[in-house]
This record gives C-alpha cells, sequence and structure tokens, in this order.
C-alpha cells in the first residue's frame, strides 16, 4: 500500500524543480513544505468543526488532507522534500516517531515514555501527551527541534532525534503542540518552553513561521528558577505572551506547573487541537477502550471463513493498525529492560513476533551491497501458531531496531501458498523512507523482496504438510523442522 506512494516520488518535474530552486534556499522550501501540511490540515480541521453537525456533513465527502497533499506536492515541490512532506499518512505512524525520540533518550537515562491523553484546560478537548525522562532540550536543542531553518544533525545511532520528524509527526497529529522540556547541562538547569501553532499562525496572519519560546534557569544561590538572561528581558515578555494567548495555560505560573512532574531533566510533549476523521470525530480515538488508543476508521475488513473470522480479528497482524497499544508492543525488536513504554497508565508489554511463530527455521541470506563488508541478515520464519485458521502472512522488517513493515506480504496466496507464512528480520542494509514505514525501493530492496518470496514459497512447499495442506509436488526428503533448528539457506 506504501509502495504506490513511493513510486509516485518518481512523477517530479525537471523544470518546475529547477525554478523553485532558483528562488528558495533548502530552508524555506522545507518551510513552504510544512506550512502547506500545515494549511490543508487546517482546512480540513475547520471545515469539519464549522461544518460538522450531524446530517450538515457528508460523511466521507472531505479528501484526507494527507492524501491530497501528497498529490500536490508531488507536482510542485522537489523529491528531496516530497518523502519528508509525505510523511506519515498513518497517524501510528507520526506517533511512533515520537516515541523513538524518547527511545533515543535511553542513552541519556531515559527509562520510560509515557503516553496518554490529555485535557485542554482551555476548553476540555483532548490532547495528546507524549513525555519522556531523557536528557531534555537546552534552549538551543529546543530551537533546533521546533523552528524552521537549522538543519538537523543527526547522529548515526539515533533513530529519532527531535529532528524535523518531530514537526511533521507532531502537525500530523494536530494543529498544535507545546514542548516542555528540562535539562541538567553543566552546572545549570534550564526549563524551555516552545509551541509552534498552526492556529496562533494563521489567525494573527503571520507570513513566516513564528514560534514562541521562553527559557528559565536555575539560580544557584536562591535555588528558583528564573528567566534565562540568553535572551534579551522585552522578547521573553513578548514571547511569553503569545505563549499564554495561545496555549492551552493562561498564565506563567499554570504553564510552569507543567514542569512539576518532568523532574530535572525531561521532555513533554502536548499537541492539542487534535484533528478530526471524516466521522467527524477526533481521529484519535481514547474512548473505546480507555487503556489504549484507537484509530477508527481504518479497521480492515478481514477476509475468512465465518468460523475464522473471531481469530483473525484479534490477531495481532490486524489490531496493530487500529490499536496503539498493539503497534507499540512490536514497534522495537528488543528494547532494554530498564526501559518502559506507558500508554494510559499501563505498561506496553513487548512482544516477540518470533515466539508467534511454530515449526521455525533460520535462514541466512547475504545481500550483494557493493560494499566490501558482507551484510548477513538472519531471517526467521514460520508458520503463525493460529495458522492454519489464520489468513495474516509477510515478513516483519525492522531497520536497527525499529519496525518499519509490519507483515509485508510479498507473496499473494490465491492458492494458498504461503499462507500462515511469518518472517521476521532485521534489515540494515537498506534504507527506510522518511516516515519510517516503508524503505526505499532500490534494487537492493527488490532482491529483498524476491529473496523473501522465494523463502515463503519454499518454506510453503516443504512444511504446509504440517498445517493439514496436502504437499502437491515430489519433493526431496527433508527432515521435518523443529524449533531451534538452524538450516542451510
Ligand atoms: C521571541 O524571542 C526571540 C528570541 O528568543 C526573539 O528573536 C523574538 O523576536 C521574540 N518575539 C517577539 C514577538 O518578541
Ligand atoms: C529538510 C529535510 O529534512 N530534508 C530531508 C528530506 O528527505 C531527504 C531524503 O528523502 C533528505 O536527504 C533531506 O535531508
Amino acid at each position: 500500500m506504501l509502495g504506490k506512494e513511493c513510486k509516485r516520488k518518481t512523477a517530479v518535474r525537471p523544470n518546475k524543480q529547477r525554478v523553485i530552486q532558483l528562488y528558495w534556499s533548502v530552508e524555506s522550501l522545507h518551510w513552504m513544505t510544512v506550512a502547506f501540511l500545515l494549511h490543508l490540515q487546517y482546512v480540513q480541521h475547520h471545515f469539519v468543526v464549522n461544518f460538522g453537525k450531524p446530517g450538515i456533513m457528508m460523511t466521507g465527502s472531505i479528501p484526507r488532507p494527507h492524501f491530497k497533499m501528497a498529490r500536490v506536492i508531488s507536482m510542485s515541490i522537489p523529491m528531496f522534500l516530497h518523502s519528508n512532506a509525505t510523511s506519515h499518512k498513518w497517524a501510528f505512524g507520526a506517533i511512533a516517531e515520537l516515541i523513538d525520540n524518547a527511545v533515543d533518550e535511553i542513552q541519556n537515562g531515559a527509562t520510560f515514555v509515557i503516553v496518554d491523553k490529555t485535557l485542554n484546560p482551555r476548553d476540555q478537548s483532548p490532547a495528546l501527551l507524549i513525555q519522556d525522562n531523557g536528557g531534555g532540550m537546552d534552549p538551543e536543542a529546543i530551537r533546533r527541534c521546533m523552528s524552521f531553518g537549522f538543519s538537523d544533525k543527526k547522529s548515526k545511532a539515533a533513530i529519532g532525534q527531535y529532528g524535523n520528524g518531530f514537526k511533521t509527526s507532531t502537525m500530523r497529529l494536530g494543529a498544535d503542540v507545546i514542548v516542555f522540556s528540562c535539562h541538567l547541562g553543566d552546572r545549570v538547569m534550564t526549563q524551555s518552553i516552545g509551541l509552534l501553532s498552526y492556529t496562533f499562525l494563521t489567525q494573527t496572519g503571520h507570513d513566516r513561521i513564528v514560534v514562541p519560546m521562553v527559557d528559565y534557569e536555575l539560580n544557584t544561590i536562591t535555588g528558583n528558577m528564573e528567566i534565562s538572561h540568553r535572551y534579551d528581558k522585552e522578547y521573553f515578555m513578548s514571547n511569553l505572551s503569545m505563549l499564554l494567548q495561545w496555549s492551552p495555560y493562561s498564565t506563567e505560573a499554570e504553564l510552569l506547573k507543567q514542569f512539576d512532574d518532568i523532574g530535572s531533566h525531561g521532555t513533554k510533549v502536548i499537541i492539542y487541537n487534535l484533528w478530526f476523521s471524516d466521522d467527524g470525530n477526533v481521529e484519535l480515538d481514547f474512548d473505546t477502550d480507555p487503556e489504549d488508543i484507537r484509530i477508527g476508521g481504518d479497521v480492515k475488513k478481514v477476509q475468512a471463513i465465518p468460523a475464522w473470522r473471531s481469530v483473525n480479528e484479534q490477531h495481532i497482524a490486524n489490531r496493530l493498525h487500529h490499536s496503539l497499544r498493539a503497534y507499540l508492543s512490536i514497534l522495537y525488536l528488543k528494547i532494554p529492560e530498564t526501559f518502559t513504554i506507558v500508554l494510559r497508565g499501563q505498561f506496553v508489554e513487548h512482544r516477540n513476533l518470533v515466539l508467534d511463530l511454530k515449526f521455525q527455521e533460520f535462514i541466512v541470506y547475504r545481500p550483494q551491497t557493493g560494499g566490501c563488508k558482507e551484510a548477513e541478515v538472519l531471517t526467521t520464519i514460520g508458520f503463525l501458531k493460529e495458522a492454519p485458521h489464520v489468513t495474516a502472512h509477510g515478513f516483519n522488517v525492522y531497520h536497527k531496531n525499529r519496525l518499519i513493515l509490519p507483515f509485508w506480504p510479498v507473496v499473494s496466496y490465491s492458492d494458498s501458498r504461503g499462507r500462515g507464512v511469518v518472517g521476521v528480520l532485521e534489515a540494515n542494509f537498506v534504507e527506510p523512507t522518511h516516515n519510517k514505514q516503508d524503505f526505499e525501493r532500490t534494487s537492493l530492496l527488490q532482491k529483498l523482496e524476491s529473496r523473501l518470496k522465494e523463502m515463503t514459497w519454499e518454506y510453503w512447499d516443504y512444511h504446509c504438510g504440517l498445517i493439514g495442506y496436502q504437499v502437491k509436488k515430489k519433493l526431496p526428503p527433508i527432515e521435518p523442522p523443529q524449533d531451534s533448528q538452524v538450516s542451510s539457506p
């Protein structure tokens, strides 16, 4: 499904691209892209808010802004920005990117990330909270994270790193985001607050993106947090007044109270004015399950005979699309024991998809990467424990510990060949796309895809008897696989 999206990328017109590059620098182009993204979502938001009363709005008639955006941008913005701008069709993909930022903070001491619903005190509307106790951001870092025109210097190890991913993913989820960050640096402790608010920017008619920010610093003599002297006092006051007017908090005391549960280091992100879905409800559903965040709408129809329908619907391959808890449970291949993801007050139990497989085999694949160092990828393949009842199949492909493709269906099995065959692998030799929901469609990926296809068929042809299918071909005799047995490729 994401493959199509990527193919469209090639449709950039070279002429336009050159003309635009003449007039705008890279930074302002990125700025434009995000502004554009904001604008379309804002239009949808207000359309639904103003006309979204039952009976007036025609359900399903509003184009989803991200689809629309993908089309428009592929015609006018150079390709190198395309993937950034079309980031995050899927709301959970945007949330995952914010969780990545917290996971990157494990190296700075983070032991948890909290994902929860909170309320906007101004109107009691639901807002999304994401909070970690990592290193936090000092005044420069929060500017890099929230402002435009900074280039992101990503360290190689980091998955997210408060880069542009932060802007695109927060803006995918809601119109406004406020960030509180507390950082303990060399002898100074700072608290910084920043507001990226589309509501503010449009209602005040700003023609460039202004991100109000204030910083406080611990006075080691008095022990109080005081206005940071880094920036002019006048600036501080005008920034603060914008924050109080447009953030959910209308007094400085209320604003600073948000630091109470952050402690001496960490970051709290609150996304408010969350987007609405076509049915006129907030897209993120906090109500159906008080211990989960769900997305309605997109529930996939499971094709199965009635007796098997429920086991299919309940399977993680299906649930991950609409239950954040299910998705987060498999988002990382491994997670340090010292770190927990807490979703709506409950730990997210980590799930190793390999343990969902029976009759496992381990297959080594050595991609020809062209480099002198030979990559080696170990794929665990097997039948889902619930096979043949569960029809899901495909490969869960991780990249540097992070799930990129869940249940990637490399074969289509109109004739059952491949049904219930699932694999798990970590493919670090291919590059994920910007939204980390797909891989760049390179020849390396194509080779991987065909190898996985062969693997699926080979596995099926040898072992389908084990789940009650008739082995069709005459095959050379082979020992039935046993758990933990290593077979050669
Ligand atoms: C907010 O503060 C920044 C410095 O941090 C300053 O450049 C900007 O002009 C201020 N905004 C206003 C409206 O004063
Ligand atoms: C500003 C920005 O993040 N640009 C990135 C967009 O995506 C391309 C790759 O698809 C990167 O190379 C750019 O740095």
